[in-house]
């Protein structure tokens, strides 16, 4: 029997763990509900204004929101640029469990929902509208260059405020690997904009052999590496979570050059328990649940200053 483990991103990534663990270490509990359970509880909560309900909109003032799940190549599903949905990685789910695609985005996804009988929501919350106005009146018009809506550096939020996925990795006693995202993508971003989050391979990736990855940060880094990928690619070459992770991070600083205030986090697991962290810059934050420990963790290699 293998040893149960739970881990998310960021430091609400412990509301997360929380909610998904009973789910994780129930009689047959499996790791792909205790991953969807675990999502689900920081989508619906409004304090996190960076995934699901209450999130950041984008620069018109939508909330936008991607997400996805995984079990294996074969099995995994996402939904990107939803805007009525509170659960984006249920709809994930259902994508994967109910339709031969990996993939549906915005309208589309939304009908997939309505089918399945789960009703619209209006994702705005009064702080996420506020910080909208602020943030029209502070920062819009001055950062509007050739026709471009600003990006996330010009926000005027502090980084960790301006985006964050929750991203989680679980392992159940049957020794099965599954992981989940979801996230409201950048503050303020250009409408339209989709990161890595519900982007098998990108922001996500499991393999049930060799290991899981999840990544957290700048999406467009991350993409440009095929970032939860290469991590799993990694330890399937036989690379420890940590190498793995590590690995991500020196291809994101070889292949561009980085702003100050770039930064990608990620996390692997393998699937005898192993796991690690790595992130470009410090902040990055895992919540960590397993039998013997409820914690938050550093991350366990950081490659820049
Ligand atoms: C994205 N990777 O959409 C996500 C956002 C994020 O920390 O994780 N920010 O690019």
């Amino acid at each position: 029997m293998t040893q149960p483990i739970l881990l998310a991103t960021w430091s609400f990534g412990r509301t997360a763990v929380a909610a998904g663990w009973p789910h994780l270490v129930r009689p047959g509990g499996q790791s792909l509900d205790a991953a969807e359970q675990a999502v689900r509880a920081v989508e619906a909560d409004p304090a996190c204004m960076t995934v699901g309900y209450g999130a950041y909109p984008d620069a018109s003032g939508e909330v936008t929101l991607d997400a996805s799940i995984m079990l294996s190549p074969a099995r995994c599903g996402s939904v990107c640029f939803v805007r009525r949905i509170m659960h984006p990685v249920t709809l994930a789910r259902l994508v994967m469990e109910r339709t031969p695609h990996v993939m549906l985005a915005g309208d589309g996804a939304e009908r997939l929902a309505a089918a399945e009988g789960i009703a619209p929501a209006d994702l705005a919350s009064d702080a996420s509208r506020k910080a909208y106005a602020k943030w029209l009146a502070e920062h819009r018009a001055p950062t509007v260059r050739s026709g471009l809506l600003p990006n996330v550096e010009e926000t005027g939020l502090p980084q960790e405020e301006s985006h964050d996925t929750v991203g989680v990795l679980a392992l159940d006693a049957a020794g099965v690997l599954a992981g989940a995202c979801s996230t409201s993508g950048l503050a303020f971003k250009m409408p339209g904009r989709v990161g890595d989050s519900p982007i098998i391979g990108h922001g996500l990736y499991v393999d049930p052999r060799h290991g899981a990855a999840v990544a957290t940060g700048h999406g467009e880094l991350v993409m440009g590496v095929c970032g939860a990928f290469l991590a799993v690619e990694e330890m399937r070459r036989g690379a420890s979570p940590a190498d793995a992770a590590a690995e991500v991070l020196r291809r994101v600083v070889e292949s561009r050059t980085l702003d100050a205030g770039h930064q990608v986090g990620i996390i692997t697991l393998a699937p005898d328990g192993r796991w690690s962290s790595a992130a470009l810059r410090p902040g990055f934050k895992v919540a960590v649940r397993a039998s013997d420990r409820d914690d938050l963790a550093e991350a366990g290699r950081v490659l820049l200053a």
